[in-house]
């Protein structure tokens, strides 16, 4: 099955996504996912100047070997842009042997361990009453679990609010970053942050009681000793997880947040090798791996790593935000099904032009992702669609402390 052609295709249904498609001399196609939210253009041009060159004339049916091949063979490697890129071809090559050998991926990586997924969804609240009416309104769709985040006093005053504006489509008033407003930062303070975690997961357990998980993403707002000392009294509320206390490399803080809690701690969307979680699995300073499946070359090192995780007791917890295409959910559904140690799923609403140009097997409803016995990945590409929503150049948001100076956000 010699690869005739790469293609990328550039779309925008509601956010921008870049697909790879491959396709074989005997005709067979294969789609993939290599979408880096704000950096787009650059793996698309990765991909078509460069990569696409290595490809045509490969067998496609030897995925480990065009792996290795784009990723050491052609000298550069790592780094989120690259990583992206081979994510998508990666994606691309195991469609094509699913369609191949006419089965769902899942079979391919050693069969289902579970019949679905339990999800959990972002909810975002102005205030921590507001935060919990959503939560009860998501809870009427059978949601168990939510990645809850509010507003700060400052976002508040600025008429902004904050932890994500650009992804938080619940509330109806998305802030995007366009060419106009890219210098335009939102105001952080951590101290009131922190004092306003703990106050609204307070009145999130007083509230729901133990029925519901929680989790909270901190990304990576926290200097160690703030992280380790949010943890600690994050204790008592039970948290599914806390998600990037820190910056991800930096391992001394994770061990202090580990030597002063048992807060469950997930890491991992911003890592592009097994080289970056290596440590941190195998100290036992995470319990949730957070890999994106996308920027993390694919299916192949995903299922490699998570194999690792296994036997350190460390769960899989698939990235899964708006800015990752269908594609890419369904590759890492295929994965969770087919490993032991899934642990839980995040997951996003569809809205009507993302299924225009994406038919997906891969379902949720009533709490848990399904997935229909289809060839490969399940996901069907509308390419007339996707050729109609073109590219809006869109930027990742920014932020400032009181003082002016950059913080991460
Ligand atoms: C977030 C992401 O879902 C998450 O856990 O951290 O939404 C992240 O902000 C975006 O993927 C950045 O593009
Ligand atoms: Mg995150």
């Amino acid at each position: 099955m010699l690869i005739k052609s790469m293609e990328t295709i550039l779309t925008c249904p509601g956010r921008n996504y870049l697909i790879v498609k491959i396709t074989t001399e005997d005709g067979v196609t294969g789609y993939g996912d290599a979408t880096l939210n704000g950096r787009e253009l650059s793996v698309k041009e990765a991909l078509d100047s460069h990569l696409s060159k290595y490809l045509v004339g490969m067998d496609a049916e030897r995925i480990t070997d065009i792996w290795e091949l784009v990723y050491r063979g052609t000298y550069w490697r790592g780094g989120p842009v690259l990583m992206t890129a081979l994510a998508g071809i990666d994606m691309a090559l195991w469609d094509i042997k699913g369609k191949r050998y006419g089965a769902p991926l899942y079979q391919l990586l050693g069969g289902r361990c579970r019949d679905r997924l339990r999800a959990y969804f972002h909810v975002h609240g102005h205030t921590k009453e507001d935060l919990a009416d959503r939560i009860r309104q998501r809870m009427e769709d059978g949601c168990t679990c939510f990645r809850y985040s509010f507003d700060t006093k400052d976002s508040r005053q600025e008429g902004l609010y904050f932890n994500q504006p650009h992804q938080d489509i619940s509330l109806g008033r998305r802030i995007e970053v366009t060419e106009g407003n890219i210098g335009k930062p939102e105001v952080w303070d951590t101290e009131e942050y922190g004092h306003d975690l703990i106050r609204v997961t307070s009145y999130l357990r007083d509230t729901f009681g133990g029925s519901i998980g929680l989790i909270h993403d901190s990304h990576e707002r926290f200097t160690p000793i703030q992280a380790a000392a949010a943890a600690k009294q994050l204790e008592r509320f039970g948290l599914f997880f806390l998600e990037d206390p820190v910056e991800p490399v930096n391992v001394q803080g994770l061990e202090l947040i580990r030597g002063h809690s048992v807060t469950p701690i997930a890491m991992g969307e911003l890592y592009n090798s097994m080289k970056d979680c290596l440590i941190p699995i195998e100290r036992n300073l995470i319990d949730y791996l957070r890999l994106d499946i996308s920027h993390y070359g694919g299916i192949t090192p995903s299922m490699k790593t998570a194999a690792v995780a296994e036997n350190h007791g460390v769960k899989i917890a698939f990235h899964g935000p708006s800015d990752i295409s269908p594609l890419a959910h369904a590759a890492l559904a295929h994965v969770d099904f087919a490993i032991p140690n899934f642990g839980i799923q995040e997951w996003v609403d569809h809205n009507e032009e993302l299924d225009q140009v994406f038919h997906t097997n891969v379902r949720y409803e009533n709490g848990f992702i399904t997935i229909r016995d289809t060839p490969g990945l399940g996901v069907e590409v509308d390419e007339d669609a996707a050729r109609e929503y073109t590219y809006k150049p869109k930027f990742l948001p920014t932020l400032r402390d009181r003082e002016g100076a950059v913080h991460n956000w």
